[in-house]
């Protein structure tokens, strides 16, 4: 495999090159960990530093770093550089309950397009695409992150930011888009804006589609390229490992190569905290390789993934991730059973009567638990008659219970019932707490 790539030629750098640098840039970002307020406390109290790492195993000699710590040192425990060196700051949208502030040098904004870059090459991004770049931009890390990555690639970036879907129609029209970066829920939701004008987006100069930010299921991904008429290549990334470009898929889309040159990765069991095998589910932790400003060792992302077992076809040695089933955070108890958003997304997408987007309302009746999901169908089953209507609804609610082990009640709703958001979609409530 040769390396047409001008990014990085660490993308098909061999094994061995590729663990020696690591080794040399985890004692690296170790030593640099150590000058922020909370890791230089952490490490004096374990007696660890950057003499503590002969090898990459003994990385496993350090604790975990939980986001936790994040917010009990926040604004500016974690920062190990001083503030004049600071260039920019994102920001986690505090969901969850914990705000968390990240921070960037000028040399971390560098290296963090250079990543979301070789992403986009290796999707096959080249100069002369017109990229439209359809995620919010300000605190949130999806619309600069790609911004700068697309920019620095030489490609011709339109900062559209989400929403405003009629304008963002016109534009691809306009400006003959060839690229798009958009959360997969927002790309099924504007198919509804093309119908309503009347345009195909097949029939566009559009060739392919960058989307991430939120869990989407393989089936999601089969829909939209089929409706978009294009490949759409699943990115990984949070906020505190600076945003997208953590790890991405080749043209192969069998997982996402992380970069093993940037980033560390280990997939552990939630409960014991022991690396698990290649191949089984656990959580990813992440440690940062190159970040100046704010370097994390072995970060919990709380994320659920794997690393695939076998080398990919494309020659890249980057291990690869599988497709990230949701957070440790993401999962629902129902009468017990443990159920992510995502299972619940597989079977409604393989089902062709199905719309475009679903909802997960659990509320109590009579102190039980009871979930019921709402099912946006396509115009030609809504038109259905009663009964045949009331057969399909037996049929979802069978899948499901199949699949999580709990058999929901199931609405049927029109096209567009359920509100569509902009940003990551919401595919949970649950009014239990009420
Ligand atoms: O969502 C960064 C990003 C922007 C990634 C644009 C990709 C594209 P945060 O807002 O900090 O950062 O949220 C990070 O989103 O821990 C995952 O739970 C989830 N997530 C991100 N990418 C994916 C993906 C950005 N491809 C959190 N599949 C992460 C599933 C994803 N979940």
């Amino acid at each position: 495999m040769t390396n047409d790539s001008p990014y990085d030629e660490l993308e098909f750098a061999s094994e061995r090159d590729l663990g020696a640098l690591q080794l040399e840039r985890l004692r690296w970002s170790v030593g640099q960990a150590a000058r922020s307020p909370h890791y230089g406390r952490v490490f004096a109290e374990h007696g660890l530093g950057p003499g503590s790492i002969q090898t990459l195993d003994d990385l496993q000699k350090f604790p975990l770093t939980a986001k936790r710590d994040l917010r009990d040192s926040y604004p500016f425990g974690v920062l190990a550089v001083p503030k004049e060196a600071i260039v920019r700051m994102h920001h986690s949208s505090g969901t969850t309950g914990m705000a968390t502030a990240v921070f960037h040098t000028a040399g971390d904004i560098e290296r963090w397009a250079g990543l979301v870059a070789r992403c986009l090459h290796m999707a096959g991004l080249r100069r002369g695409d017109v990229f439209q770049n359809m995620m919010t931009y300000g605190l949130f890390t999806g619309g600069l992150g790609l911004h700068y990555g697309a920019e620095k690639l030489g490609a011709f970036v339109i900062p559209m930011g989400a929403g405003n879907s009629r304008r963002q129609i016109e534009f691809m029209h306009t400006f003959g888009t060839t690229a798009i970066h958009i959360i997969p829920s927002y790309a099924m939701a504007l198919l509804g804006t093309f119908e309503a004008m009347g345009v195909d987006p097949r029939g566009l100069s559009l060739r392919l589609a960058v989307g991430g930010a939120e869990p989407y299921s393989e089936e999601a991904r089969s829909r939209l390229q089929e409706a978009w008429g294009m490949p759409f290549y699943n990115c990984y990334g949070l906020s505190e490992m600076c945003g997208p470009g953590v790890a991405f898929e080749c043209p192969e889309q069998q997982g996402l190569h992380l970069w093993e040159d940037a980033y560390l990765g280990e997939v552990i069991d939630p409960e014991s905290g022991e690396r698990v095998a290649d191949g089984e589910m656990g959580e990813l932790v992440l440690t940062s390789l190159t970040r100046e400003a704010m370097p994390l060792i072995r970060y919990r992302t709380r994320d659920l993934t794997s690393f695939a077992a076998d080398p990919c076809p494309c020659g890249r040695g980057h291990r690869r991730l599988a497709r990230i089933q949701g957070r440790t955070d993401d999962m629902f108890i129902v009468r017990g059973v443990n159920i992510f958003p995502i299972q619940i997304e597989r079977v409604l997408m393989s089902l062709p009567q199905v719309g475009r987007s679903y909802l997960v309302v659990i509320d109590r009746e009579q102190y039980a638990d009871r979930m019921t999901v709402q099912v946006e169908l396509t115009p030609e089953a809504f038109a259905g008659d009663l009964e045949q209507l009331q057969s399909l609804r037996d049929r979802i609610a069978d899948a499901l219970r199949r699949e999580t082990l709990v058999r929901p009640r199931v609405e049927l709703v029109e096209a567009g019932h359920i509100p569509r958001q902009e940003g990551k979609a919401v595919r949970v409530v649950d009014k239990r707490d009420d």
